[in-house]
């Protein structure tokens, strides 16, 4: 890619100003010029711009911090593809509009109330030996503790789970290597039960916790029942890591106050920072899950608090699942090396990275060797002896990711705004990078599994201070994605995160995920299920019992079945919708106006909107989405009368009707109009069919929807042959109308298909005409001439056919145009669009290839 950018940029410094003027800035030169690019910034363009229609190549989840939410976004283009609603409603997606999605909220009320944000930090994917698997990913919410599954089948959150015994949380969400549990670490440490406690109490009654949540993978649920808790010390533990492969079965945790302040700022006490700093060393805490799942089967070894098993620590201690290693103070990022070997601490006030060696740290514990305990019995391993070594890498080492290369690790520095490349074996730093600024966390793709893919990082810069045009002074956050495959990064891009304070990402190869795109008939998304109130074309009806209504709906191109809902006031109504489409990307949406409820029911789908009629009123209702052109009048309204009142009719005002030839002859057009469209449709359906076009899926399925529509235009029209035979021209007519409609939505569908199954057909390319095509690119040629199309340039399709001896008349025409401005054609031409064909100064064999281009493209042009 270099190379050709290189070359390119050297051929087009050859151009003069005057053919740069002509072509306008169309030309890289003058564009680099003109943007003041230089060549590396145009290399970096290269190495993330995706052409229109190109997939990334990895998928990232970026937690959405203080939004609540996971941001979906593409590697290389940084592209944003979604936001997953997960503890805040979305509304876009119908999440907490809709009765489903808002059952899903109901999962994270805390003590009976309804929280409607969270402080999301750190996602976490399904995992199959420590490798990543696309199919669910873990979130947590710091501010409240929770954990929240999203189903990667849909990227539709399923599950809140609220943690029964702690109060605050951050080393949340961390997967076991085969997806056992989902680890969720406490922060700030708080008594587990939900009474009061005076601070005095802090080493008493102040605890702090890791809870291990049991997913239960065949039904894509966390399994509330099967969850335990392991007590800990109030030490303030913070982020954590699975152990895998060597370290199997043991979890790290870190901590921050292991001097156990408990601060005072307002009695004139030294504040909580200077407290919890005093010491040199916290404690990484290590544990064996595996040991501790087995002891909740029994129930001498767990108290149960809240409902929820929790073991204490004594139990844990004595069952050799528990232990502390002294770690420079208050460090950040704990992240276990991709063989499960190696534990990497960083160490937030001090300037090294520390590098555990987990069989060490397994010797000490299987010899017993302890360097003491701590007030809680906990036994403490030597340091040293634990450490495989140290590496001065900075200022505030924060997180940790690997690369492809083994024994390679990228590190943040938050003070120093780096990223720095070291060798965690040999204990060397190799290479650095600026970030712009303060990086908290960093994420190599599939950086943190047990297989990295390295090739890029990205940091996640907390400051984006003059990186952006200005917005105000809440500043958006900079991601910054850097090209590691080299030995030195190159930064090569910068986004703009508008949205919370993102903190985690995890990165998956975009090939592992393998997201539906249409759901089953009927189906409720939030649980997975066929929805009790699926409602299928002809079973559209109201039920009412007593005060409640019910109202099943469905929802296709462009109709909402019922369009008049009528209720009392005061009625509970609830409106089941199931959009009858089988296309993707067909989506509705519904809203009642001034209801405050909105549902996004994508095709197959049912989704209900629930809602007490307290207003007396008409109340449009309509799809949300943009679907047909006959979207706007995709509508309904719903009466809210009230029962008690009176009310006086208003005289039905007469307006002029059309007479009766005026009926007929309007009934004459539309049947014209439909037999045109019709004839439209048929030609189409039999260049589809000419061309086979069964054996192309996709093409295959936009055929299906055709189709689909079309079938439905046999009924309609015998409804408007029927109003015709009865005299009623007036309903024949919009019967007509209607079967116009499936026609047009027939056609739309069916062009798509005809232009997709184009593209399929189109032969592959000779490498010369490969070669051609680039040539022709950069050329500047598509300046002027685009194909199949007039524009500043005539067409070219059909070029070497317009002139005698036509591939010899193209050659000299490129090589020396000039030559040929007196010739009468060529006058004509210059006239016509006011501009000359300019010297491109091509090389023969540039020039043939060229012409080998142009002949494919007249090749193809045949298939249109
Ligand atoms: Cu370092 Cu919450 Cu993972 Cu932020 S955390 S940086
Ligand atoms: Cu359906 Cu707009």
């Amino acid at each position: 890619m270099q190379k050709i950018l290189k070359s390119s940029i050297i051929t087009i410094a050859g151009l003069s100003m005057a053919t740069s003027c002509m072509f306008g800035a169309n030309d890289l030169q003058s564009i680099m010029k003109e943007r003041n690019l230089s060549e590396k910034d145009v290399l970096s363009a290269a190495k993330t711009y995706q052409p229109s229609g190109r997939k990334d190549e990895y998928i990232v989840f970026s937690s959405g911090g203080q939004s609540g939410q996971v941001l979906v976004y593409g590697v290389p283009s940084m592209r944003i593809y979604k936001y997953i609603g997960v503890f805040t409603p979305e509304p876009w997606q119908g999440y907490g509009y809709d009765e489903e999605s808002k059952k899903v909220l109901a999962g994270g009320m805390m003590r009976g109330k309804q929280i409607t944000w969270g402080d999301t930090h750190h996602p976490a994917l399904t995992e199959k030996n420590g490798e990543y698997v696309g199919d669910y990913l873990f979130i947590n919410d710091k501010a409240n503790p929770r954990i929240a599954v999203i189903n990667l089948h849909d990227f539709e959150t399923t599950q809140i789970v609220v943690n029964p015994v702690i109060k605050s949380e951050h080393g949340g969400s961390f997967v076991t290597p085969n997806t056992e549990y989902v680890i969720e670490a406490s922060q700030y440490a708080a008594p587990f039960d939900n009474e009061y406690h005076p601070i005095e109490e802090y080493e008493s009654v102040y605890r702090g916790a890791v809870t291990f949540w049991k997913f239960d993978y065949p039904k894509g649920k966390i399994d509330e029942k099967a969850s335990f808790t392991l007590e800990l010390p109030p030490y303030m533990q913070d982020l954590s890591d699975a152990g895998k492969g060597e370290s199997m079965g043991w979890g790290f945790t870190n901590s921050f106050n292991s001097e156990m302040y408990t601060g005072g700022i307002e009695k004139g006490l030294p504040p909580f920072e200077a407290g919890m700093s005093r010491n040199d060393t916290d404690y990484l805490h290590v544990y064996n899950w595996q040991i501790l799942e087995k002891l909740v089967q029994d129930e001498k070894n767990y108290k149960v608090i809240n409902n929820h098993r929790v073991v204490p620590i004594e139990v844990a201690v004595k069952n050799n699942a528990l232990f502390l290693i002294p770690e420079p103070k208050s460090p950040h990022g704990v992240d276990v090396s991709p063989d499960g070997r190696y534990i990497i601490i960083g160490g937030k006030l001090d300037t090294h990275a520390s590098v555990y060696d987990f069989r060490k740290i397994k010797e000490l514990i299987d010899k017993k060797e302890y360097a003491g305990t701590d007030p809680f019995g906990i036994p403490i391993l030597d340091m040293k002896k634990s450490l495989h070594g140290q590496v001065e890498l900075g200022l505030g080492p924060l997180h940790n990711s690997y690369d492809e290369k083994d024994g390679i690790v990228y590190t943040s520095l938050y003070v120093d705004s780096q990223i720095v490349k070291w060798d965690y074996k040999n204990l060397k730093a190799l290479d650095r990078v600026n970030v712009h600024y303060n990086i908290g966390h960093l994420d190599t793709m599939e950086g943190k599994s047990s297989k990295p893919k390295g090739k890029y990082a990205i940091a996640l810069d907390k400051l984006s201070i003059d990186r952006f045009n200005p917005v105000g002074p809440l500043h958006p956050q900079n991601h910054q994605l850097i090209d590691i495959t080299g030995a030195k990064m190159e930064l090569i891009y910068d986004m703009p995160i508008p949205l919370g304070e993102p903190h985690d990402v995890v990165s998956i190869a975009a090939s592992k995920l393998k997201p539906a795109m249409t759901y089953k008939m009927g189906t409720n998304t939030r649980t997975g299920e066929q929805h009790e109130a699926m409602t299928l074309a002809g079973q559209e009806r109201v039920e009412r019992n007593g005060k409640d209504v019910k109202v099943y709906a469905t929802m296709v191109r462009s109709h909402i079945n019922p369009e008049h809902i009528e209720v009392n006031k005061g009625d509970n109504v609830t409106i089941y919708l199931t959009n009858l489409e089988r296309a993707q990307d067909e989506t509705h949406g519904f809203a009642v106006d001034m209801y405050n409820v909105h549902a996004s029911v994508e095709p197959g789908k049912t989704a209900s909107v629930s809602f007490v009629a307290d207003q007396e009123g008409v109340f449009p209702y309509y799809c949300t989405e943009f679907c047909s052109a006959l979207h706007l009048e995709m509508m309904g309204y719903l009466y809210v009368k009230d029962p008690n009142k009176k009310y006086e009719s208003v005289k039905a005002s007469k307006l002029k009707t059309l007479s009766p030839e005026a009926l007929k002859a309007e009934y004459d057009k539309v049947i014209a109009t439909n037999k045109a469209t019709d004839d439209v449709i048929q030609s189409v359906v039999k260049y589809l069919q000419d061309k086979k076009y069964e054996r192309f899926p996709e093409v295959k399925q936009l055929v299906e929807d055709a189709l689909d529509q079309y079938s439905k235009i046999k009924d309609v029209k015998a409804k408007a042959d029927e109003s015709y035979k009865k005299g009623d021209v007036n309903n024949a007519i919009l019967w007509e109308y209607q079967v116009w409609q499936y026609m047009v939505k027939t056609a739309d569908v069916g062009l798509r298909a005809k232009n997709n199954l184009t593209k399929a057909l189109a032969t592959p390319m000779s490498p010369a005409a490969a070669r051609g095509e680039e040539a022709y690119l950069k050329g500047g040629c598509n300046g002027c001439h685009v194909i199949g199309q007039v524009s500043s340039g005539p067409d070219l399709t059909g070029v070497l056919l317009r002139h005698e001896n036509g591939e010899k008349w193209v050659f000299d025409f490129i090589k020396d145009p000039a030559k040929f401005y007196e010739d009468e054609y060529i006058k004509s031409m210059i006239n016509f669009f006011n501009l000359r064909m300019p010297n491109q100064h091509m090389a023969d064999p540039e020039i043939k290839d060229i012409i080998e281009y142009l002949k494919w493209i007249d090749e193809n042009a045949a298939i249109n």
